[in-house]
């Protein structure tokens, strides 16, 4: 019994040493010197044992006890005097003033692209992302625009300096978001019903309602027996949901290779009441976009059926929106950094 009493006492020393938080400290004290451990047993046994072993064991017993609850006390105070500087070191003055800061908010832009996806999508149309550096097969080609053809002239391209080994330069920065047009249908099949916001780019020159970098929603619907007729309906309810009642839209035809027929519509100009100014070059109105049906070649190269189904597409310009919406005269506001026009919106 002495035998076991002198290894519990090394062994609970050996143990305390290691103790770094009150926590494992108060474990020890319950292992060590609490009412289940083996110590307190030993003493309360000290009935049972022999008259002559009695007096030596409870002796070193006891002594082993207040020598354990010294060690502990010891052990704490250090530990309490520990934490204490911790704290003190660290302390916070709650009382200092904060650390102005400035709240941000969502770029026009962002928040336009949001407002826009969500009408769609409350018409059942799906949100996706095509990229912004892209293949010239899908910025062009496989939207009916092969090499030389003329309309390439019309998308002003920015190229990327990238040459493949049999010396062509194929790679640039899309100039519209039609491209996702044939990445989504080569992907799926029928019926589709698709929105495609992102940022666009075209090599010209800006002015009020031109920018070198600006952004586009596509949107495109292919069905069996989709007409003209839901193009209209689909872009007037968007038109009337945006702009309410009251604006005017005119729905006219344009040319763009990968649809057939083309169209294009303008919303008449808030600055001039469609008289004619500066911002509409007098022409009194502001297009925004550009639409028709895809055209059979686009989607047959995709692997879509053109004899089945057909489809709408559009492409809106995002920032001729607000314009519009708020009486912004300059486009070039919006990617110019200054926060005194974007902190308004
Ligand atoms: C296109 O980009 C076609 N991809 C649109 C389209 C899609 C037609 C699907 C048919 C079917 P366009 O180059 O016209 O078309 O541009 C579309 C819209 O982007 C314009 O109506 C205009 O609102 C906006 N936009 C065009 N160029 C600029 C520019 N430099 N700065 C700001 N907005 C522009």
């Amino acid at each position: 019994m002495l035998d076991q009493l002198e290894k519990l006492a090394a062994r609970a020393s050996a143990e305390l040493q290691k103790i770094a938080s009150l926590e494992d400290l108060e474990g020890w004290r319950v292992s060590y010197l609490g009412r289940k451990s083996r110590l307190i047993e030993i003493l309360r046994s000290l009935g049972d044992v022999a008259v002559e072993e009695r007096r030596e064991l409870g002796s070193r017993a006891n002594q082993l006890k207040n020598s354990l609850e010294s060690q502990l006390s010891i052990k704490k105070e250090r530990l309490e005097q520990a934490l204490h500087q911790l704290l003190e070191h660290n302390k916070i003055d709650i009382t200092l003033p904060g650390e102005p800061y400035q709240p941000g908010n969502l770029h026009l832009t962002t928040k336009t692209v949001k407002e826009i996806c969500d009408i769609f999508v409350s018409m059942g149309f799906q949100v996706v992302e095509g990229p912004e550096v892209e293949w010239e097969r899908y910025n062009f080609e496989m939207l009916n625009m092969p090499a030389g053809h003329p309309a390439r002239d019309g998308f002003a391209t920015l190229w990327v300096d990238y040459q493949t080994k049999t010396g062509a330069r194929p790679m640039l920065m899309r100039t519209h978001t039609s491209p996702t047009q044939p990445r989504v249908m080569e992907k799926s099949s029928p019926p589709i019903r698709v929105v495609a916001p992102g940022r666009v780019y075209r090599y010209e020159a800006t002015d009020a309602t031109h920018e070198w970098m600006f952004s586009q929603v596509e949107g495109f619907a292919i069905d069996k027996n989709i007409t003209m007729a839901d193009l209209k309906g689909t872009l007037f309810e968007f038109a009337r949901r945006l702009f309410g009642q009251d604006r005017k839209c005119r729905f006219r035809v344009d040319y763009f290779p990968f649809v057939e027929p083309g169209c294009e519509i303008a919303i008449d100009c808030f600055m001039c009441g469609g008289k004619g100014c500066r911002l509409c070059k007098e022409s009194g109105w502001i297009e925004i976009l550009g639409a028709g049906m895809i055209h059979p070649e686009v989607l047959r190269g995709c692997g879509i059926d053109p004899d089945e189904y057909s489809g709408f597409a559009f492409g809106m310009g995002v920032e001729r929106i607000p314009i519009l919406r708020y009486g912004i005269d300059d486009i070039r506001l919006f990617y110019s950094n200054d926060l005194r026009f974007l902190k308004q919106f």
